[in-house]
């Protein structure tokens, strides 16, 4: 159970086999990024065409195996192609979940691995640390959640509002659903002495430090709420029934259900338990939502995702006329269960009822489906609107921000029928 699944081995043995020289494993708890191996052994690596397989993406510093027909590489990232989710469940398996690295997938080894807690809010004021096998000796809890970038759909503020908005140019493919195991965040605060007063901590991960523009941010690293922590969060070491990929957060992460993914940090190595409000350049300068529609000097950080729908289709996709095209696709929402889908298959113009095949609950995606015979031929725009029980409703707009967070509008879904 201590060894990650077999693509990440697999790349990881041929790091080794082609770099003994670099200490990947059996050494430090510090990180030995992906990147620090010459480049050709890296799984895919830009710098080694001879040696990628067919078929195979680069993306600097992702460790797992990339099929072109399941990813698109943006720059350190892996989005996992929505259209491609057809043939998945209401779990995403690993080795089709999406990728966000900051920086690239240190490779660590479980048995070297301890958490340290410290900080103004522990009772004893001296760090505490616990070891890979301390945190599986504590009771389990298994649950299923999403993980979403909150970027996740960004490139729709332009193509579909004309919005422009920086950040990585996801579609919809920056989020996935998994069955995580783990031990409950609160039974190891509890356990490090957290003092009655402590109201944030900021948990940070061992990968590279995150630079951009000229400037070292230090390790990614985002206050969350300890209120939130004693809700649901779990430090997660299995993903699906298996131990988590390396590229995941091997051996631990942070899964926050039901928000932003940079909440859920990877490679989890130290948590500051604090008395006072903690700050980071993940919730001042990054994570806030700014522009005309908000705030002067921006929102306060953004903590929950938004609801969404999709088409399992490619855009551009060609169906034929005269035939019954079984059209499928996904909701959720973070905010509540899902009640309903609606698709259009006339731009909007008429709307009927998609049938859900999940039971929609809290945490989860539902996925849908709906029977559709185009008569004529010609251009056609694809929607589909979630509402959930909470009364939420995807508009037809989002309501914009520079940084391109939290896009819930109805999406245009372009196909043309032949
Ligand atoms: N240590 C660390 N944690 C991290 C990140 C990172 O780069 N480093 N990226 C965050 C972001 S922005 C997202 S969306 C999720 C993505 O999780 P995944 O790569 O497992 O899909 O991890 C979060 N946790
Ligand atoms: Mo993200």
């Amino acid at each position: 159970m201590q060894n990650p699944p077999a693509p990440a081995r697999r790349s990881l043995l041929k790091v080794l086999a082609a770099a003994p020289a670099v200490s990947v494993i059996g050494g430090a708890v510090t990180a030995a990024p992906a990147h620090a191996a010459p480049a050709p052994v890296v799984a895919g690596g830009a710098a080694a065409p001879a040696s990628t397989a067919p078929g195979l993406l680069a993306a600097p510093g992702i460790v797992k195996a990339l099929p072109a027909e399941y990813f698109t590489v943006r720059g350190t990232n892996a989005e996992a192609r929505f259209d491609g989710f057809g043939d998945t469940g209401a779990l995403t398996p690993a080795d089709r979940f999406f990728v966000r690295n900051h920086t690239s997938t240190p490779v660590l080894d479980a048995a070297d691995w301890r958490l340290t807690l410290w900080g103004d809010g522990l009772h004893g004021r001296a760090p505490v640390h616990f070891t890979y096998g301390q945190l599986r000796d504590l009771p389990s809890v298994t649950r299923t959640a999403l993980i979403e970038c909150a970027g996740n759909g960004r490139s729709l503020y332009a193509s579909q509002q004309g919005e422009p908005a920086t950040g990585t140019a996801w579609t919809l493919g920056a989020v996935g659903a998994a069955r995580w195991r783990g031990v409950r965040l609160s039974d190891v605060l509890r356990r490090a002495g957290i003092a009655r007063d402590a109201v944030d901590l900021l948990p940070r991960g061992l990968d590279d430090p995150y630079v951009s523009g000229g400037l070292d941010h230090g390790r990614v690293r985002r206050p969350l709420p300890v209120a939130k922590a004693f809700d649901d969060v779990i430090l997660a070491y299995e993903m699906n029934g298996e131990p988590l990929p390396y590229d995941h957060g091997h051996p631990v992460r942070l899964v926050v259900p039901s928000w932003v993914g940079i909440a859920s940090i990877k490679w989890l190595g130290d948590i500051e338990v604090s008395t006072r409000p903690l700050t980071s350049p993940w919730s001042t300068d990054w994570y806030r939502l700014f522009g005309p529609a908000h705030p002067e000097g921006g929102s306060a950080p953004i903590s929950r995702q938004t609801l969404k729908s999709a088409y399992q289709l490619p855009f551009g996709a060609t169906l034929e006329a005269g035939r019954v095209h079984r059209l499928t696709g996904r909701a959720w929402s973070a905010l509540a269960p899902v009640r309903k889908v609606e698709v259009s298959t006339d731009g909007g113009a008429h709307w009927r009822r998609a049938e859900l095949r999940d039971t929609p609950r809290r945490d989860g995606w539902v996925r849908w489906s709906v029977p559709w015979r185009p008569r004529t031929t010609g251009p056609v725009t694809l929607l589909s609107r979630t509402t959930d029980t909470a009364g939420n409703v995807q508009p037809e707009r989002a309501v914009h921000n520079t940084q391109g967070y939290l896009f819930n509008a109805v999406v245009r879904h372009p196909v043309t029928v032949v």
